[in-house]
């Protein structure tokens, strides 16, 4: 029995001395296992660290600094590339912003919807322009959010700023009277400056000089549609000059001597202005569509029908024209851009309206789009589904049918829908 104890003892000890061991050599080797690991690592992370000095302190001195990057995989583990396939195709044309640099998130909201709906394919240029300069920030969000090239202009003041010609205490008084009537923006010095400048001074901006077509561009809209196809193209083969998404009827408080400038304009020009092939009818019926009078009724012989700006794509060579200048410089000495707040709006509707064939003038119906608070959806299921709308065609923002649309009118008198023309409604 006692024997058995010992025995029994001595198997426990060689068992507990074992196990020490164990622990020991399993602690030594682990502890370098990881030493060595970490040695690894090290290296590796030297490694990587210094892969790109050279390469930097080159780039430094000649190209942009090489941007720092987070990233667990390789540059060639992704997928960088951008869709080539239409590039070859471009027309003579870019995508035009004019915009100030706090806009810069809707700036780049827009930017990505339309490059993801449009440009991607296409990669056409984007020009930027500002009554301030840029700064950098925007610079890099917005050259790293296009896929085509980027440009920059600062506007002259000589572009922007009201001119000496508009009486200091006329304007003040005038100001305040249409803020205190609670006009839109009817209190708002900058905005009347856009608005003169969307006019009359946009298309003379050096960076758009090489250039035939633009397309403008708001921050904070979006296009709910692919486009089916690239809009500079059909502009150019369908020799279009001006091309609207969406028409609706101005603020009449807004441009009170509006119309009377521009009929003094025809008066005095009877030679530019074609009633024959001109749109003068759909600015000026204002008899029933259907069953809709006009929402708004006017006190001249304009019915307040404009064409939205905020979208539009348009053939510089129109604006440039003698017969566009005479016509803006008309209504600039009318000082109606800032005695009142004509809007550039119905200045361009009504340039083009008058001033260009009704056949150059386009609806690009199937491309979806919104500007706070209105927006243009296709009504055709099938158009939907195939060019990946996201929209609702009878949603409350969808103006294209409504009351207070002018798309109807458009129908009825303009290029749109030519079996409308000629029926009683
Ligand atoms: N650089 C610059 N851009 C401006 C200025 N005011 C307006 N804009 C731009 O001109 C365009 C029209 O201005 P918005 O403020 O959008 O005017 P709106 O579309 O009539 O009105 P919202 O309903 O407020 O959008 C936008 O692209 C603006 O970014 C300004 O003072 N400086
Ligand atoms: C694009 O249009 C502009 C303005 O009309 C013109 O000066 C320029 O030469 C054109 N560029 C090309 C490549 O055709
Ligand atoms: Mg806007």
């Amino acid at each position: 029995m006692k024997k058995g104890v010992t025995i029994g003892g001595i198997i426990s000890c060689t068992a507990i001395f074992a196990y020490l061991l164990f622990i020991a050599h399993a602690v030594i080797s682990t502890s370098l296992a990881h030493r060595i690991k970490e040695r690894e690592y090290f290296k590796k992370s030297f490694d990587v660290l210094h892969k790109f000095d050279q390469e930097r302190s080159f780039g430094l001195t000649r190209v942009l600094p090489k941007l720092s990057t987070n990233s667990y995989l390789e540059d060639h583990e992704k997928d960088l590339s951008r869709d080539y396939a239409y590039q070859s195709k471009r027309e003579n044309a870019t995508l035009l912003m004019l915009v100030r640099n706090w806009e810069i998130e809707g700036a780049l909201k827009s930017m990505r919807s339309l490059e993801d709906r449009f440009n991607r394919k296409y990669q056409y240029d984007w020009t930027f322009l500002n009554d301030v300069p840029f700064d950098d920030d925007f610079i890099e969000a917005t050259s790293a959010m296009a896929s085509g090239k980027t440009f920059y202009g600062l506007v002259p003041t000589s572009d922007w700023d009201k001119p000496s010609f508009i009486d200091e205490e006329e304007f003040e008084s005038n100001l305040q009277l249409m803020h205190e009537k609670g006009i839109i923006y009817g209190g708002s010095k900058s905005y009347r400056n856009m608005c003169r400048f969307n006019s009359g001074f946009f298309f003379r901006q050096t960076l758009l000089d090489r250039y035939q077509y633009y397309f403008r561009v708001e921050p904070d809209v979006q296009y709910y549609c692919d486009f089916p196809y690239d809009p500079f193209e059909i502009m150019r083969k369908q020799r279009k000059k001006y091309g609207f998404v969406i028409s609706m009827y101005e603020y009449e408080d807004t441009i009170p001597t509006l119309w009377d400038a521009v009929e003094e304009f025809i008066a005095d020009q009877p030679d530019m202005i074609d009633f024959d092939t001109n749109s003068y009818d759909f600015i000026t019926d204002d008899s029933m569509i259907g069953l809709e009078m006009p929402i708004i009724q006017s006190n001249s012989n304009y019915n307040l029908c404009h064409f939205w700006s905020n979208f539009e794509i348009g053939d510089l060579s129109f604006f440039r024209s003698k017969e566009y200048l005479n016509f803006f410089e008309h209504l600039d000495q009318r000082k109606g851009f800032y005695l009142e707040r004509w809007g550039d709006a119905p200045v361009h509707s009504i340039a083009v309206a008058l001033l260009l064939r009704q056949d150059e003038i386009i609806h690009f119906d199937e491309l979806g789009y919104y500007h706070i608070p209105f927006g243009t959806c296709p009504a055709a299921h099938s158009i939907r589904l195939r060019q990946r709308c996201m929209c609702d065609p009878n949603a409350e923002s969808n103006i294209d049918v409504k009351a207070h649309s002018c798309l109807a009118r458009w129908w009825k008198s303009g290029g749109g829908k030519y079996f409308m023309k000629h029926t009683s409604i």
